[in-house]
């Protein structure tokens, strides 16, 4: 990127509201300012009132400027701010006017970026504005704002702090013969080594947990055939939405449908029957049930109380145990009919924390309250308070990563391989800074910055 470049965008939504804001960022943002507004002085952090004229010295809006003067900025180059009238017109003309000055229209995202090259804010916090920008709930919205703060920031950084000072002792008992190493030191390196994974494994472990709070939460509807589980989805959204018939394999694909529970928003997906199907279509279904699984936070498996555990049903139970960090709510269905089976009969064959209900989508209306119910019941549990919450895919990976290399590490210092250690301590630490400082960043950086909007 060519950093002597001005940079200019309108940074407010088009057509929408009473005042727009033009963004000017770079070594020539106050020379355009000046020439597009015929005035010299601005005093830095003052607003101030004039006008804006095109090439021909017309007027074109009266306008406030508010000129930040570098490294005092968002971009901590020189910014000018010109909010001029909303609407459509105004703003369009004003950032024509800056592009017929020598400005170059900002790529979305640009203003960030920038932030970032000249260590105004780093990835995490990147990564919150990004989201920020996306974000439809008022809870993720003030889980991301203490990102933005810098807090993931922080924790990195005392983390960071921790391994060097590890790696430091192991550097310096790669000089000693083995049986000089003093006892307390290895002792001592060992016990920081498992309080780290402890620290990264719950802080991985609370975050997948409650990814649903910031990407939207999706929970998919599972189990064998026939069990009821399209009448659980029409009893949810309590119209007819999926067709229901007492022959196995009704569904073929998935089918998702949006609902609002309590102000949580919740992508619910219907999904085929699993089990194990020589029909090619049916089982090109089953293989994307058990995707939509995969992508979930929150798992509904439907067994129907009045047939006798099968293997199917063992099956789907197997599913489930391989579901962590997930919320899991089992439902026993057709309660209204003669009992086969008991929650007793299976519970010890379920190796994940589980809620559960027993229904009968015969009885509408206590059916669709209790589904409610414990869908509220499962998201109190995703509270956030001052734990700290990794927000994206990319911190996740990063943090499970680190979590590897840290195995390996606490593995070979057992055999006081102490090369091997340091290089595997080395690995950890450059995982966890990615979270803030990204090593590969050119393909990453296009692509978080393509979210964002333009002006930002
Ligand atoms: N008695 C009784 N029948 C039910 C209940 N829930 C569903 N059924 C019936 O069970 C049959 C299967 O219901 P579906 O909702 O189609 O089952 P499904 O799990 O979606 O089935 P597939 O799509 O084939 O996997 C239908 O005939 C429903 O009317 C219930 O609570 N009680
Ligand atoms: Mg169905």
């Amino acid at each position: 990127m060519n950093e002597n470049r001005t940079i200019v965008a309108i940074s407010t939504p088009i057509g929408i509201g009473a005042t727009a804001i033009v963004r000017i960022s770079g070594q020539k943002a106050l020379e355009i300012t000046q020439k597009i507004t015929k005035k010299i002085n601005f005093i830095p952090r003052y607003a101030t009132l004039c006008c804006v004229y095109n090439s021909s010295e017309e007027i074109l809006d009266e306008v406030i400027v508010i000129y930040f003067k570098a490294p005092a900025s968002y971009t901590r180059e020189d910014v000018c701010e010109i909010q001029c009238h909303g609407g459509v017109v105004s703003a369009k003309i004003i950032l024509q006017t800056c592009l017929e000055r020598g400005a170059i229209l900002a790529a979305p995202g640009e203003f960030s970026k920038r932030a970032f090259l000249n260590g105004r804010i780093d990835f995490s916090q990147i990564n919150a504005l990004s989201k920020i920008i996306q974000s439809k709930s008022e809870r993720a919205s003030k889980i991301l704002a203490k990102q933005l703060k810098g807090e993931l920031g922080r924790f990195v950084d005392d983390l960071r702090q921790n391994l060097l000072r590890v790696l430091a002792h192991s550097e310096v008992m790669i000089d000693y013969s083995e049986e000089d190493i003093p006892s307390n030191i290895i002792s001592n390196i060992s016990l920081q080594i498992k309080e780290i994974q402890g620290i990264l494994k719950s802080v991985y472990e609370f975050s997948k947990m409650r990814q649903g709070i910031i990407d939207g939460h999706r929970l998919s509807i599972i189990g064998k055939p026939n069990v009821g589980k399209s009448s659980v989805l029409n009893a949810i959204l309590l119209y007819e939405r999926a067709i229901t018939s007492p022959i196995a394999g009704t569904t073929r694909d998935t089918i998702e449908e949006s609902v609002n529970i309590e102000g949580n928003v919740i992508r619910i997906v219907d999904t085929a029957g699993i089990r194990n199907s020589k029909d090619e279509i049916e089982s090109l279904g089953i293989k994307k049930s058990i995707d939509s699984m995969f992508e979930s936070d929150i798992i509904l498996a439907v067994f129907d109380l009045s047939r006798n555990i099968d293997n199917e049903d063992i099956e789907i139970i197997k599913l489930l145990n391989t579901q962590k960090n997930k919320h899991c709510i089992i439902a026993f269905n057709k309660s209204d009919l003669s009992p086969a089976f008991s929650h007793a009969d299976i519970q010890n064959l379920i190796k994940i924390p589980y809620e559960n209900i027993k229904i009968s989508t015969k009885d509408l209306q206590n059916c669709t309250l209790l589904l409610k119910k414990t869908f509220v019941k499962v998201l109190q549990k995703d509270e956030v308070g001052d734990e700290i919450l990794l927000t994206s895919e990319f911190q996740l990976e990063a943090i499970k990563k680190a979590i590897e290399s840290l195995e390996n590490a606490a593995c070979v210092f057992e055999k006081l391989e102490l090369e091997l250690f340091s290089y595997n301590i080395t690995e950890a630490i450059s995982h966890i800074s990615s979270i803030t400082q990204p090593y590969e960043i050119g393909e990453m950086f296009d692509k978080m910055f393509g979210e964002f909007c333009l002006g930002k």
